[in-house]
């Protein structure tokens, strides 16, 4: 059955060359060497240097935890071994055409099923607290739902298990977009209210089993992002009756619905762990000052953060400019359904790489909406990323690599961000950055491996990044941990391995692991500012 459905559904899929758990090796110490400061010392010596003091006023708390991230398709490989079923993603890589740059798939990636030990081991040689990893649905249930399958348990018992070994916490994201093939194929996966049961009991067996040994979870990843990919493209998967353009509003209903489900259920086997979902979005700057743009700002947050959080962290049902948008094929949430809904997160987490400028549509807010064919409709906002004509048109922040065209390095902005989340939606355990992360310009063009380990770029992102959070923190917004994006370069969605966001580089044809500057440069943050 398990080959069979593989064989309709995906086709052959690659194997790396070691498909056995290895052991780890002791980093030497020679790999831990931090490169030298990003402003180089000055030749000819005796030049005045920046001035690179401590401030003094700064400090991350003893309990800010501090790590790196990944996803379970990204990285694992592995993806027929041990009973593991496809999912979406399996068929998206290998059957639908020009999804992914390259034709690349997760098949071996990392190969971080078998190589995890290793991978925790470099982490914590650096004194890293945190790392932050996705289970992989169809490893614990091939099929969705149905039958448990106890090697994919005992595959993430002894990661899990391996980072308490090394004194990194583990951090568990149950649902990072790889949706158990079947069951979008039976009933539509997130389109249909049948996931609420099927992620529920996936949410069940994973809490029982590990809600001992991982004090922080999280349901899903980034809602906003998973819930636009509908409608998946045409022809892999089954049909559905929902409209194409509805489907991301209903996705995003079954996906409040499952995640408040999942929470309660969690809670009620171990009421002292943490459960969240990660959202994600960015800062919204006002293009201009000007009224309409005020009002298409907070049109932006009301459909991209707000579009989550207010279930989540207000009142248990949507804004008001989305609802009179969904409302009409939307059903209401019942009230026991809001109930549930609402306070249902611990922490909010989230995934916070970039802001941006928004600003109202050219036909106006309400001429848009009254034009359903305007390619704004329904959100009624327009954005950018460089300043206003006579304000210069710059860029808002140096630009990331050309295949990440929405990211660019605009740390600025992050303390109003912090401090807007806490303002607005008013956590009561605090904020996460959850993920954030650069893809440094044309990485993918270098050869040399000291030029790919040189990454000026991410550097100045993360350290400045990291002292905006000091800056936050000293501000009295309540930032518990941050989760660097992403431990090791790795199968970057639909632009495969062609845009890099690790802090270690991999050469995928060895699986050889290094440190890149940008590593030392996050990690020096909590060596100068965590207290002891
Ligand atoms: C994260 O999302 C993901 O959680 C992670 O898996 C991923 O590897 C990482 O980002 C790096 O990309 O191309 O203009 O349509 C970050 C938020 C939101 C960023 C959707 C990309 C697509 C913009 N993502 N966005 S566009």
């Amino acid at each position: 059955m398990h080959t069979d459905v593989w064989n309709v559904f995906v086709g052959p899929v690659s194997v790396a060359e070691v498909n056995t758990t290895v052991a780890p090796t002791p980093v030497p110490s020679s790999e831990l060497v931090p490169p030298p400061p990003l402003y180089f010392a000055p030749f000819p010596r005796g030049q005045q240097v920046p001035l690179q003091t401590k401030n003094e006023s700064w400090s991350f708390p003893r309990d800010f935890w501090w790590g790196f991230a990944s996803a379970a398709y990204q990285v694992e490989g592995a993806v027929k071994d041990e009973g593991r079923g496809p999912s979406i993603w399996d068929v998206l890589t290998h059957r639908a055409t020009n999804f992914v740059v390259n034709n690349d798939t997760g098949d071996i990636a990392n190969n971080q099923y078998y190589l995890y030990k290793q991978d925790i081991a470099r982490i914590a040689a650096a004194g890293t607290k945190a790392y932050s990893f996705s289970i992989s649905w169809s490893r614990i249930f091939p099929f969705g739902s149905g039958a448990v399958n106890e090697a994919g348990l005992r595959h993430y018992d002894d990661l899990i298990q391996t980072c308490h070994d090394y004194g990194v916490e583990p951090i568990v994201t149950l649902y990072h977009w790889d949706l158990p093939m079947i069951l979008q194929n039976s009933y539509g996966g997130w389109l249909s209210d049948k996931i609420v049961p099927d992620f529920t009991e996936y949410a069940r067996i994973a809490f029982s089993r590990w809600g001992g040994k991982v004090r922080t979870w999280f349901t899903m990843n980034e809602p906003l992002v998973f819930c636009g990919t509908y409608p998946l493209p045409n022809g892999y998967f089954k049909n559905t009756s929902i409209p194409t353009w509805q489907q991301k509003y209903f996705c995003g209903h079954n996906v409040l619905l499952s995640h408040a489900s999942a929470y309660h259920v969690g809670k009620a086997l171990y009421p002292n762990i943490s459960i969240s979902i990660k959202t994600n979005g960015g800062y919204k700057v006002p293009l201009t000052n000007s009224s309409a743009d005020a009002e298409a700002v907070q049109r932006a947050w009301d459909f991209n953060e707000g579009w989550f959080a207010n279930p989540l962290f207000i009142n248990g049902d949507y804004p008001q400019s989305y609802k009179d948008y969904v409302s009409a094929f939307l059903p209401d949430f019942t009230p026991e359904q809001s109930a549930l809904i609402n306070d249902s997160c611990d922490i909010f987490a989230h995934d916070a790489y970039t802001s941006s400028f928004y600003f109202a549509p050219d036909a106006g807010i309400d001429g848009c909406l009254a034009n359903s064919s305007n390619p704004l409709y329904p959100g009624c906002f327009n954005s950018s990323n460089t300043y206003a004509t006579d304000a210069g048109g710059w860029n808002i922040g140096p630009a990331a690599d050309p295949g990440a065209p929405w990211l660019h390095k605009a740390t600025d902005w992050v303390p109003t961000f912090l401090h807007y989340i806490q303002d607005t939606w008013k956590p009561r355990g605090g904020i996460a950055v959850s993920e954030f992360g650069m893809a440094e310009p044309f990485e993918s063009l270098k050869t040399i491996r000291a030029d790919i380990l040189s990454d000026p770029v991410r550097s100045s992102y993360y350290r400045d990044y990291m002292q905006a959070i000091l800056i936050a923190i000293s501000e009295g917004v309540n930032v518990v941990g941050s989760l660097a994006w992403s431990i090791v370069d790795n199968l970057e969605w639909n632009q495969g391995y062609s845009v890099k966001f690790g802090v270690q580089y991999v050469n995928l044809t060895t699986q050889e692991r290094y440190f890149k500057a940008s590593f030392f440069e996050y990690i020096n943050a909590f060596k100068t500012y965590q207290e002891q």
